[in-house]
């Protein structure tokens, strides 16, 4: 029985054998769209999931869309054309702006160090941040903004830069449309406003604008605390990418690059996106709510990029909603969902609303999951398929353009006892649902050589330098203007007018206050050494962070009657999880709690499902289509509300 914690192992073809025929009896009998793909964070190479979902006939890939980043690339690319990276050079950047991002936890690697040398040389840094993190105790400027008010310092800060005459005027005037409507907008968030909204003061709001307009190049980084910030998180976003414009911080060297190439594009390819047909694009789980971050936005966007002669990855850009696909598998509703497979997630702990998820899968045909551990989503599958390990893939990392190796590239071992690459179950799985003429290859290396021949270089020979790096150029909408409708930077975007959404960046305040849930609630800041829910079964790791922490400031806590260790409750609307008090410099009335947290030492079997239900902090989000952001349908993750109580005495 599903979840019952008992198991028997198979070999490799018997289990594939099966997969492929139950995946096959439910096409036959619901249609492609029944058969639905959830990954979260990138770690492994997803082209095969892709290329064989796109082959299927299935629009249904849960992606790294509405969970993760997506919001960003989406929204950049409306307002320039391409999505750009933040850059911090030593030598050139004069500001830093690190806005609800904490590279002190998340970044550990070359950024968080380059950012202490920067500051160490005496390089400005505004972090904004509602906790003072170890990067705000850094910065020379800490604005602890309340939670989901970023918007509104942000169309402060336009306002403070635009009426001190302190914008880039030939940047504006030469590439730039829609000032105008920019202007009268913003008229409507003096700084004073926005102190009233955001918790910071109107002095500090306008002498960090100040700093981001006069010191030039200016590097704006953004993190989860916009991303994540559900209702607000497009126009939030929208304005932080004016912001970066009209103070000519676009796609100069120590300000940010315009990625052309958001993804090594000839990988792109082998995901054969076009093969999924227009009939089977509009059942995309997604469409009818959010056409944006569907195939149709997708086909608006890309019109411009292709005058470019190039495109964007249809796997960033379009995903079907999750909470729609839960719904989907839970009343059959607009069409019945029967099967998943997961690759490299767990969303019992990643996606909201862990009841709902839960009911979904336990009530499935058909649960695949390809994994390196056991965990509480392979405790309710009906297959786990062992996936190679980090250092037994030659796996490939691309970002902005750039592909270099990841893992064990050249030198990855052999996979030992069992495990696969998934590119092997995919091309067995495709080789036995009808697609062999597709599936070529005998081995994952002759699909990398077909990756890499674009760029003139074989798997082998990439690997001996490990790194394709086309070189950067800056200022290239001087030859060709931007990849938009107007060829300009769209202050105020002509997409979004046309699909009927406000064009203009904004912020419309919302009161989500529930008297008896009086705290604001911020779910899953990163932490060292963990990453989302991974590694709590390491006994070496799980000594440096035993448990879950949720903090709050002292004057909080010491306004419940609670104390730094109490063991609490942190209740919202959805639901209840215990973790321990902490207590943190931060903004007062707020609680932040960690994430991805169960208990590999609890049976993996139900009820318990290895302690999912305990600390879990997405027993207490949602993904209620009501309470997303209209446009790209993200979800909040962080403007939430709460109550706490201690675990003995309620
Ligand atoms: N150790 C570790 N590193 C990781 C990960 C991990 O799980 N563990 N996950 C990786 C992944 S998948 C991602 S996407 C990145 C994310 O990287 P980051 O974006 O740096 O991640 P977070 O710590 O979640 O969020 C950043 C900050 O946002 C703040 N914040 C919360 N709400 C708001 C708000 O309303 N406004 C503002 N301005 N700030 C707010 C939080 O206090 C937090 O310090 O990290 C990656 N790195
Ligand atoms: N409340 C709340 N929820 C969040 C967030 C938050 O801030 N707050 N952050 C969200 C974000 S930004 C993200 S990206 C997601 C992350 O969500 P997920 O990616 O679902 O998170 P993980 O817990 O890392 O799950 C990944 C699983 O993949 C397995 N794995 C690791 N490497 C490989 C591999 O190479 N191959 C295979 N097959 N499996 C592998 C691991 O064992 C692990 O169980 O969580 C999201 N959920
Ligand atoms: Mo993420």
């Amino acid at each position: 029985k599903r979840g019952e914690g008992k198991w028997q192992q198979v070999p490799w073809d018997e289990a594939l054998d099966d997969i492929a025929a139950r995946a096959v009896r439910l096409k036959d009998r619901y249609g492609p769209e029944t058969l639905a793909t959830c990954i979260a964070a990138p770690r492994s190479q997803y082209w095969p999931l892709h290329r064989f979902l796109n082959l299927f006939g299935s629009p249904n890939n849960i992606g790294v869309g509405n969970i993760c980043w997506n919001s960003n690339v989406w929204v950049q690319s409306l307002t320039y054309g391409w999505p750009v990276e933040a850059e911090l050079d030593l030598q050139s950047t004069a500001c830093v702006v690190m806005w609800g991002m904490n590279p002190a936890e998340s970044d550990h690697s070359l950024l968080w160090h380059t950012l202490r040398q920067y500051r160490s040389a005496g390089g400005t840094l505004i972090v904004i941040d509602p906790r003072r993190t170890l990067t705000a105790a850094r910065a020379g400027r800490w604005m602890p903004v309340r939670p989901g008010t970023d918007g509104a310092l942000a169309m402060a800060m336009l306002r403070v830069i635009i009426t001190e005459e302190l914008y880039d005027h030939d940047f504006v005037a030469d590439w730039c449309s829609g000032f105008a409507r920019l202007r009268d907008r913003v008229a409507a968030y003096p700084p004073e406003r926005a102190a009233g909204m955001t918790g910071i003061p109107a002095g500090d709001i306008v002498a960090a604008a100040r700093s981001f307009a006069t010191l030039k190049p200016a590097a704006l980084f953004s993190g989860l605390g916009i991303d994540q910030s559900g209702f607000h998180c497009t126009q939030t976003l929208r304005a932080l990418a004016v912001l970066r414009a009209i103070t000519g911080n676009l796609d100069e060297p120590g300000a940010c690059h315009l990625s052309e190439f958001p993804d090594f594009v000839p990988e792109s390819k082998l995901e054969l996106s076009d093969r999924l047909v227009p009939a089977q694009r509009l059942k995309q789980l997604s469409r009818e709510l959010f056409p944006l971050p569907s195939y149709e936005g997708y086909e608006r966007l890309t019109q411009f990029t292709r005058r470019h002669g190039k495109t964007l990855p249809v796997r960033y850009l379009t995903s079907a909603h999750p909470h729609l696909v839960w719904q989907a598998m839970v009343t059959g509703k607009p069409y019945p969902i029967r099967a998943l497979t997961v690759l490299a997630s767990n969303p019992l702990l990643s996606q909201p609303d862990t009841p709902l998820v839960h009911q979904a899968l336990t009530g499935l045909d058909l649960l695949v999951v390809l994994e390196l551990f056991p965990t509480p989503t392979t405790a309710l599958a009906d297959y786990v398929l062992p996936m190679a390990g980090t250092l037994e893939q030659p796996v490939l990392q691309t970002n902005a353009g750039v592909a270099n190796i990841a893992y064990g590239g050249a030198a990855a071992l052999p996979p030992l006892f069992d495990r696969r690459h998934n590119f092997y179950f995919w091309r067995d799985l495709g080789r036995r649902c009808g697609q062999q003429p597709y599936w070529p290859w005998e081995t994952l290396e002759e699909a990398l050589d077909e990756i890499f021949a674009p760029a003139g270089l074989c798997w082998q020979e990439f690997c001996r330098t490990g790194l394709y790096a086309p070189p950067r150029h800056y200022r290239k909408y001087r030859t060709q203007g931007f990849a938009t409708p107007s060829g300009k930077v769209e202050l105020c975007s002509a997409i979004l007018e046309e699909m009927g959404y406000d064009p203009l960046p904004a912020y419309v305040p919302r009161d989500d206050g529930i008297e008896q849930y009086p705290l604001r609630l911020v779910t899953g800041v990163r932490c060292q050494p963990y990453f989302a829910s991974e590694f709590r079964q390491v006994e070496a790791l799980r000594r440096h962070r035993p448990r879950p922490v949720a903090e709050m400031a002292a004057v909080t806590a010491g306004a419940l009657g609670l104390a730094d260790g109490d063991h609490v409750w942190i209740e919202s609307p959805q639901g209840r999880i215990q973790q321990v008090l902490g207590l943190r410099e931060m903004v007062p009335d707020t609680v932040s709690v960690e994430y991805g947290w169960w208990y590999p030492e609890q049976p993996l079997a139900e009820p318990s499902l290895g302690g999912a239900w305990q600390s879990n902090a997405n027993v207490l989000t949602s993904a209620d289509i009501a309470s997303c952001d209209p446009i790209l349908g993200q979800w909040s993750y962080r403007t939430l509300r709460c109550r706490v109580y201690k675990v003995d005495g309620e």
